[in-house]
C-alpha cells in the first residue's frame, strides 16, 4: 500500500498496534502458557495480529465519520473479552468457553467474590484506550477519504495472508490442531485468545443446532437396535465382585506387541506378563478412539458409546446428558474419582468429568512435581502411582476410579537412570524409545500392585488394566516390520490396534486365570465392569457386551469403520482371512458390515443429537423442563 493509503488507516494500525502488544503481555503475565521453544514463542507472540486487523478491519467498510470511532469500540469490547479471560484464568486458571459460561455452577464457585478478584493493576488494561481517545479528535488520525476498493482488498488479503501463515506455522508445531481442539491453551497459544473464542463459537453453535434438530422419536429406532442386540450377562461371573472397588488403568499408548515379548533376551513388560498369569486376559482386544486419543477411550469406557469420527467428543459434547458409569454406580453408593498428574483442562476433562458425574478429579495440582520426578509430558509415572495409592487409601469404599498414566506418551522421553531396558534399534526414534518408556511404565504398575497390596484397598478391589490407544503410527512401519519380522499390510495395521486388557480379580483371577481370544474391544469394558458388580444395566443405552457373556459376539468395530470378527478383519473395502492374513472374498464380511455402520452411525446420532436427555431419568427432568418453559411463554 501507498504511503497515502497509509495515513487513512493509520488510527487503525495505532489501535491494532496497542491491542497486540498489551494481548502478549497479557499472555505473559496473566496466564500461563508453556513455552517449549523459539518457534512456540514466536507464535504466540504473532497469533493475535490477524484477529485485530480484522475485528478493526470492518471498519474501513464505514464511513470516515464512524471509523475510528467503531475502531475505539472494538478497542474496548476487545479488551474487555481480554480482562474476562484475565479474571476468569485468576480463579479457574482456564481461558472462558461459551458452556463454562452457562455453567452455572462453575459460575456459582466465583459468585460474590468476582469483584474482589479485579486488581488495581487491571486498570493498566485501559490505558491505551485513554490514548486511543485522546487521539481520536486529533486530525491527524482523522481520515478524509474513503479507503478505495482495491486498497481494502489489499488490506483483507494481507489479514488472510497473515493468519494462515500464523496456523500454518502452529500446525507444523501441533498437526490436526484444530480438528482435535487438544486443549484450550494449546489452543490459545497457536491461534491466540480471540480466534480461539470464535472457533469456541463454531463449535458451539453447530452442536446446539444439531441438538435442535433431534426429538425423542430420534432415539426409538436406536432403542430397538441395542435391545435386539443385549446379551445375558456372563452366568459364572455376574456379580463376583459386589460391592468391590473398581480400579481402571489407563494404560498410555499401550499396544498389545510388547506383552510377552522380548528384547535382546530381556521382556519388555515383565511385571504384565506376570500379572496375566494371575488375571483374565483377552489377546484379541482392541481400542476404538479416534482422534479424541486418550479422551475418546475415557468415555467409551465410561458410557460404552463410540466416539465421534471428528474431533474429540469431550469437547464437542461435554454438555451433553449422558449416563456414565460414575452416575450408575451413584445409586450402589460409589464414590468416583479421577487421577491424572496433568493440567485439568486438557482434553477439556476439568469440565467433562463435571458433565459425566465424577465426584473428584485429582489433577496436577493434587501432586508434588519436581524437575526431578518429571519427564516428557510431566510426573513421572513410579511417582504419580506412590502419591496416587496415599490418596487411594484414603477414599470412602466402594469407589470407581481411573488412573492415566503419563510417561509412556510420544515422543517417548526418559531418563537414562529409568531406562531398564535398551532402547530398539531401527531408523524411527519413536519405535527405539518406546521400548524402554514401555518398560518404565510396567515397573510403574509393579509398583502400584506392590504400594496397593500394602493397604487394605486391594483385596477389596476389581482391577483392570487397558492400552488406551496405539502408540506406534503407520508413519514407523519400516521400523514396525523390522521390530515384528514381517511385511505391514492393511491386515497387520488393525491387528496392530489390539491393547492389552486384563481384569484382575484379588481371589478370584489368581486362582483360575485364562486367555481369552474372543474379539471384544474398549465398548465391551463398562458392560463387563457392570455385571461383575451385578449391577443390571438392562435399561441402559449401551453398545458393548460383557465380555464373559456366553453370547457375546465376536465382533468389534473401530472408529475408522473397520471391524473385526471371529475369522476376519474387515478395512479400507477389502476383507481378511485371520488365518492368512491374505485378502478373501468380500462376501464372507458382507454380513457385519451394515452392523459395523449402523452401531457407529447410532452412537454418532445419540451424541450429535443429546439423545440421552430423552431418556430415563433425564427424560423425566426434560419433560419438566419443557413444561416449565412452556408455561413461562404463556
Ligand atoms: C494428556 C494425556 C495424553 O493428559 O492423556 O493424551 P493423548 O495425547 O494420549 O490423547
Ligand atoms: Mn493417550
Amino acid at each position: 500500500m501507498r504511503k497515502k493509503s497509509f495515513s487513512k488507516i493509520s488510527y487503525l494500525l495505532l489501535a491494532t498496534l496497542f491491542m497486540w502488544i498489551k494481548t502478549y503481555i497479557v499472555y505473559k503475565t496473566s496466564f500461563d502458557i508453556k513455552i517449549e521453544n523459539f518457534t512456540q514463542e514466536f507464535i504466540l507472540f504473532i497469533n493475535p495480529i490477524s484477529f485485530l486487523l480484522l475485528i478493526f478491519g470492518v471498519g474501513l467498510f464505514m464511513k470516515e465519520k464512524n471509523r475510528n470511532r467503531y475502531i475505539f469500540g472494538a478497542s474496548i469490547f476487545v479488551t474487555g473479552l481480554l480482562l474476562a479471560n484475565m479474571v476468569f484464568y485468576r480463579f479457574f486458571n482456564d481461558f472462558l468457553t461459551i458452556p463454562v459460561l452457562f455453567q452455572t455452577s462453575n459460575m456459582g464457585d466465583l459468585g460474590s467474590s468476582i469483584s474482589g478478584l479485579f486488581l488495581p493493576t487491571d486498570l493498566l488494561m485501559f490505558v491505551d484506550i485513554a490514548v486511543l481517545f485522546w487521539l481520536l479528535k486529533k486530525p491527524t488520525f482523522k481520515s478524509s477519504s474513503q479507503l478505495t476498493r482495491k486498497e481494502r482488498s489489499a488490506y483483507f488479503l494481507l489479514v488472510a495472508a497473515v493468519f494462515f501463515f500464523n496456523l500454518g506455522l502452529a500446525e507444523t508445531e501441533r498437526p490436526q490442531l484444530l480438528t482435535r481442539s487438544f486443549d484450550r491453551e494449546m489452543l490459545v497459544k497457536n491461534i491466540s485468545v480471540f480466534n480461539f473464542h470464535i472457533y469456541d463459537v463454531i463449535l458451539q453453535s453447530k452442536t446446539s443446532a444439531q441438538r435442535a434438530l433431534a426429538d425423542s422419536n430420534s432415539l426409538t429406532e436406536i432403542e430397538n437396535y441395542v435391545n435386539a442386540n443385549r446379551k445375558e450377562p456372563s452366568q459364572d461371573l455376574n456379580g463376583i465382585a459386589e460391592g468391590r472397588n473398581v480400579i481402571l488403568l489407563s494404560l498410555e499408548s499401550l499396544q498389545n506387541f510388547v506383552i510377552n515379548e522380548k528384547l535382546n533376551g530381556q521382556e519388555i513388560t515383565p511385571f504384565l506378563n506376570d500379572l496375566i498369569k494371575e488375571s483374565y486376559y483377552f489377546e484379541n482386544f482392541y481400542h476404538q478412539t479416534g482422534q479424541g486419543k486418550t479422551s475418546d477411550s475415557e468415555f467409551i469406557v465410561d458410557n460404552s458409546l463410540y466416539p465421534l469420527g471428528r474431533g474429540a467428543v469431550y469437547f464437542t459434547n461435554s454438555s451433553n446428558e449422558y449416563t456414565a458409569s460414575p452416575e450408575i454406580l451413584k445409586d450402589y453408593g460409589y464414590y468416583s474419582s479421577i487421577f491424572h498428574a496433568n493440567n485439568k483442562s486438557f482434553w477439556n476433562r476439568d469440565i467433562m468429568y463435571e458433565t459425566l458425574g465424577y465426584d473428584r478429579f485429582y489433577d496436577v495440582n493434587d501432586y508434588e512435581v519436581t524437575e526431578e520426578n518429571s519427564v516428557g509430558w510431566g510426573l513421572k509415572d513410579i511417582d504419580f502411582m506412590e502419591q496416587t495409592v496415599q490418596h487411594i487409601d484414603e477414599l470412602p469404599q466402594p469407589f470407581y476410579t481411573r488412573l492415566i498414566t503419563l510417561t509412556n506418551h510420544f515422543p517417548f522421553e526418559l531418563g537414562e537412570e529409568d531406562k531398564m531396558i535398551e532402547e530398539f534399534d531401527s531408523n524411527s526414534k519413536t519405535l527405539n524409545q518406546y521400548i524402554p518408556t514401555v518398560r518404565y511404565m510396567d515397573e510403574a504398575v509393579k509398583h502400584f500392585f506392590d504400594k496397593l497390596k500394602q493397604t487394605d484397598v486391594y483385596e477389596n478391589s476389581i482391577i483392570i488394566l487397558y492400552g488406551d490407544h496405539y502408540g506406534i503410527s503407520e508413519n514407523h512401519n519400516v521400523a514396525m516390520e523390522k521390530f515384528l519380522g514381517k511385511e505391514i499390510t492393511p491386515f497387520e495395521t488393525i491387528q496392530l490396534q489390539r491393547v492389552p486388557f486384563i481384569v484382575h480379580i484379588p481371589g478370584v483371577t489368581d486362582k483360575n486365570p485364562q486367555t481369552f481370544s474372543k474379539v471384544a474391544g474398549q465398548i465391551d469394558i463398562r458392560p463387563t465392569i457392570m455385571s461383575l458388580l451385578g449391577i443390571d444395566t438392562s435399561e441402559q443405552i449401551q453398545f458393548g457386551t460383557d465380555v464373559f457373556s456366553d453370547d457375546k459376539l465376536s465382533f468389534t468395530v473401530l472408529r475408522d469403520g473397520s471391524f473385526i470378527t471371529e475369522n476376519n478383519v474387515y478395512t479400507r473395502g477389502v476383507c481378511y482371512d485371520k488365518a492368512t492374513g491374505e485378502e478373501t472374498d468380500l462376501a464372507v464380511c458382507d454380513p457385519y458390515m451394515e452392523k459395523a455402520k449402523q452401531e457407529l452411525n447410532y452412537s454418532d446420532e445419540i451424541i450429535y443429537g443429546d439423545l440421552l436427555r430423552f431418556y430415563g431419568k433425564e427424560a423425566e427432568a426434560e419433560d419438566a423442563e419443557q413444561k416449565t418453559s412452556t408455561t413461562e411463554s404463556k
